[in-house]
């Protein structure tokens, strides 16, 4: 596909910032260059492949915009493949967008979200999972998504998606082979031979979407609700984890009446941590529908953290929260032990199973919050796992797909046991083949293209 047009936008995010980068992109970069830029140095005039130039912006009647570098990187060695201008300017709004205007007079096309990355794509510099990566990694929002970007984004993925289409397209031509000189008996060894091929692959995608668990929580993180009894300390949970006094403690019962949200990063897993009003029964109407929110929220969680007063022996309230939770996700905090303690942990474990964490602390004395934090994270990471060596799937897409791709070759893998004709069963492999190309872009409709990158963002 050939681009003619040039496209530029701003490529910092808005706001005063020490520099402000505007990008150009296109066959007429370098001209629009030489035409708003004047070069300090006496000595050099020409723009060097990828060199910085120290020099003036200047409009169409030679007033100057402000003071730049500007840097030249000659295409296809640039981000997009094509000739790239980038002018850092100062990063405020009207030295960015005057610089952005003189740049359109002189013939450049404002990007659209994602154009850049997409020229990319296009000009066949990257694929599709490496640019849906460079979005990811400019989202991220723990270290452990930005390190499964950096990885999807070097290509790993990718890498592995292509060796298993490439085995498919193997077996197809195989399949062709032998269809071509049926004289040939098939012999049973060449369908034994192209099922376990195919079932080595099923295994593999069954691999990669076994991924996509942790896949989704590092990329959208984990919902941990607070819930219990009024005055147990689930306000003071919350503060502790998000080292601040975010939510209102008080000794007084049913403190806390509306939900509480705040993100905290455990070890590099984003945590979406809810307090919640303690649960009891009250006349007051406010305190109700708080509780009432209180149970709305544990419907969806991904973890419940019920704290119980350790200093209070288990009551048939505390009983009553425990039973609303059997068989979901459950982390139990036996709080407030600096005093004397009246709750024997093994009641809890006796009641809930002895698999259920259990942890003690004293959040007025700062005890145990480590504890917690370890334990949160084990909960749903555990065995530790290395993202560096380990390829992720952290993208629905791709997890989608890899299902659809997984049930042609069932059905393929069925039509062999059924003794249907190979060339049947080819289809099934073609299916499967196109499937996974299109993870990678090799084979995508030019609608799903522009949707993936209208979700960039502007300047990517
Ligand atoms: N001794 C002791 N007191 C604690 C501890 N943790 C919390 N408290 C006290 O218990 C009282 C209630 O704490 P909160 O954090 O407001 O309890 P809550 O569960 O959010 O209460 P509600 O919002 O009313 O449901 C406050 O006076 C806290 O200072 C602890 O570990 N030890
Ligand atoms: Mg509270």
């Amino acid at each position: 596909m050939f681009i003619e047009d040039t496209i530029a936008a701003i490529a910092t995010p808005p706001g005063e910032g020490g520099i402000g980068i505007v990008r150009i992109s296109g066959s007429k970069a370098l001209d629009i260059a030489r035409e708003i830029f004047i070069f300090v140095s006496k000595k050099n005039k020409n723009f060097k492949d990828r060199y910085m130039h120290y020099g003036k912006v200047v409009d169409s009647e030679g007033s100057i915009i402000d003071e730049v570098l500007l840097v030249y990187m000659k295409g296809p060695r640039s981000y997009t493949a094509e000739d790239v201008v980038e002018i850092h300017c100062h990063g405020g709004i009207i030295p960015l967008t005057s610089i952005l205007k003189e740049v359109i007079n002189r013939g450049a096309r404002l990007a659209e979200p994602g154009e850049f990355t997409k020229r990319a794509f296009l000009n066949g510099r990257i694929d599709l999972v490496q640019a849906e990566a460079v979005m990811d990694l400019i989202c991220a929002k723990t270290e452990k998504l930005a390190k499964a970007s950096l990885n999807q984004m070097e290509g790993s993925l990718s890498a592995h998606i292509k060796r298993m289409r490439e085995q498919l397209i193997d077996i197809m031509a195989h399949i062709e082979v032998t269809i071509d000189y049926p004289e040939e008996d098939i012999d049973e060894i060449t369908t034994q031979s192209i099922r376990e091929n195919i079932s080595s692959i099923v295994e593999n995608i069954n691999h990669l979407i076994s991924t996509a668990e942790h896949g989704k929580l590092i990329r959208q993180g984990i919902k941990a609700v607070i819930i219990g009894k009024t005055n147990v300390g689930k306000s003071s949970l919350l503060n502790a984890l998000v080292k601040e006094e975010r939510a209102i403690v008080t000794d007084i019962p049913g403190t806390t009446r509306d939900v509480i949200e705040e993100f905290i990063n455990i070890r590099g897993v984003a945590v979406r941590i809810i307090d919640t009003a303690g649960i009891r029964e009250t006349l007051d109407q406010v305190e109700r529908i708080g509780i009432e929110r209180s149970k709305q929220n544990i419907e969806n969680a991904d973890l419940i953290i019920t704290v119980l007063d350790a200093s209070t022996p288990l009551e048939d309230e505390d009983r009553e929260i425990l039973d609303y939770l059997k068989g979901r996700k459950v982390l139990i905090i036996l709080n407030k032990i600096d005093k004397p303690v009246l709750l024997d942990r093994r009641d809890i474990e006796e009641y809930m199973g002895s698999e259920t964490p259990i942890v003690e602390t004293s959040l007025t004395l700062g005890k145990g919050i480590d504890k917690v934090e370890d334990i949160i994270y084990k909960m749903f990471f555990r065995g530790e796992i290395e993202i560096s060596d380990h390829l992720m799937i952290t993208n629905i897409r791709h997890q989608e797909i890899l299902n659809n791709a997984k049930k042609y070759l069932i059905d393929a893998l069925g039509g062999l046991d059924n003794q249907i004709p190979l060339d049947i069963v080819s289809i099934d492999l073609r299916a499967a083949v196109d499937s996974l190309g299109s993870i990678t872009g090799e084979t995508v409709t030019e609608d799903l293209i522009d949707k993936i990158f209208s979700e960039f963002c502007l300047g990517k």
